[in-house]
């Protein structure tokens, strides 16, 4: 048996200082019992633990560290850049390499602005949408999670899924009414909804394949009519590919599934590890960011070196030749590895994957949007973490967050997590 003491005697001492113990409410293992761990350092596919635990990690900073953590390459460029100076507050080379390196994995995007998370990106995406359609209703789909912003924690995923709370207090009613939730994958709702009330609605956000509710993917034809729908209404669509975005692939879901939005959104593996967002969109639409145009965002920390750094390092890096087959090649061999596992186990599991996100549902049922992952057996999903965790495999603390596989991961790592999966299949 693992020995947790020092993460347990730091748990205590951060719930004295800190709401809940954790900046941000998943890392908690609320969902799943026990203490969180405590994180002491972090190297290729494994994290180490206060009290000296090893685990391969599936959840990668919950997805940026595509390349594994503290990559060389990544390692030694921060190391350089952080000699020359941590923040400006003005403008550098950097932010347009970086931008230059979006761009052209990005073709529907012709400009692009840093900021400094997820939830920054589709905040300042959404009020550049609404500046720029002058309308004020937005459309977003249950169990997507955009971030935290008001007006978006409407039905949303994640922590937010995983806590019960999809409708946080805190937001007033005027936003949220604003906010039009629609199930993920029901093409005739838009349509209906599109067709009573498009001159009211400025956008259409969604997570091309949701990761907030573990990994639901889009029903053969949903994203194409989307777009054909809101094209044809001028209603802005905005794809959140925060976890996406060079994820599923180099060019993200756009890429993987051939549409093309108005506005994305990105974040997570183009900071490399470090923290930074960035939306981006079509001329017309950018140009109304000020000071190009009247609508404001700003942020003193946006395109700050060190994030710049590593989110250049990573994508030279993710653009190497072979690097996504790679990738895509062993995300296949645990998908192989764990459906087959539960079925030798007799459990019923619902297994899907977009590139090398995924996750594992307990349940017999397709699961396609919302209602469907809530179905899943949090209980067995539960045990299922603890057993793993205990034979040294870190998932993310909740049934409704996809996995991750990185480049560092080996051939070995995924043949002991099968092991591991089975092990702890057979005992629920
Ligand atoms: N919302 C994040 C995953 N979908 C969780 C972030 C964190 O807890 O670090």
């Amino acid at each position: 048996m693992k020995s947790f003491d020092l993460s347990k005697k730091l748990y205590k001492k951060a719930l004295s200082v800190i709401p809940g113990g954790v900046n941000s409410p998943v890392r908690a293992f609320k969902a799943v019992g026990g203490n969180p761990i405590f994180i002491e350092k972090a190297k290729g596919s494994k994290i180490y633990d206060a009290d000296g635990n090893s685990f391969i990690d599936y959840v990668l900073s919950w997805g940026p560290m595509i390349l594994g953590h503290a990559h060389p390459a990544v390692v030694r460029a921060l190391k350089k850049a952080v000699e020359k100076g941590t923040s400006f507050g003005a403008p550098t080379a950097l932010e347009v390499e970086l931008a230059e390196l979006v761009l052209k994995a990005y073709p529907s995007m012709d400009k692009v602005r840093m900021v400094n998370s997820g939830t920054e990106a589709t905040m300042s995406a959404i009020r550049v949408a609404r500046g720029f359609t002058k309308r004020d209703r937005i459309i977003k789909f249950e169990g997507c999670y955009h971030g935290h912003a008001d007006g978006l924690l409407v039905k949303a995923g994640s922590g937010a899924t995983t806590f019960g709370i999809p409708d946080s207090p805190g937001v007033p009613k005027s936003y949220a009414k604003n906010t039009i939730t629609l199930p993920f994958n029901d093409i005739n709702a838009v349509k209906r909804t599109i067709e009573k009330e498009w001159r009211s609605i400025a956008c259409v956000i969604i997570e091309p394949v949701v990761g907030n509710i573990g990994c639901v993917l889009p029903r053969p034809g949903f994203l194409e009519t989307l777009r054909k729908l809101t094209e044809r209404n001028g209603i802005v669509l905005i794809f959140d590919e925060v976890m996406t975005g060079f994820r599923v692939s180099f060019g993200g879901a756009q890429s993987y599934y051939g549409i093309k939005p108005d506005m994305t959104c990105l974040g997570k593996v183009i900071g490399g590890g470090l923290p930074v967002g960035a939306y981006g969109g079509k001329k017309e639409i950018m140009s109304m960011v000020a000071p190009e145009g009247p609508v404001y965002q700003a942020g003193t920390l946006s395109g700050n070196p060190l994030a710049m750094t590593a989110g250049i390092t990573t994508l030279k890096e993710l653009s190497k030749a072979g690097v996504y087959r790679k990738i895509g090649k062993r995300s296949s061999m645990l998908e192989k590895g764990l459906v087959d596992a539960a079925r030798r186990a007799g459990q019923s599991t619902r297994f899907y994957r977009a590139g090398s996100m995924f996750c594992t549902y307990f349940t017999d049922r397709e699961v396609y949007d919302y209602n469907t992952a809530k179905m899943s057996d949090t209980g067995k999903f539960s045990k299922f973490f603890s057993g793993m965790l205990q034979r040294g495999i870190n998932l993310a603390p909740s049934q409704f967050e996809a996995g991750f596989m990185s480049l560092a991961h080996s051939d070995k790592d995924i043949e002991k997590t099968i092991k591991a999966a089975y092990e702890t299949l057979k005992k629920i």
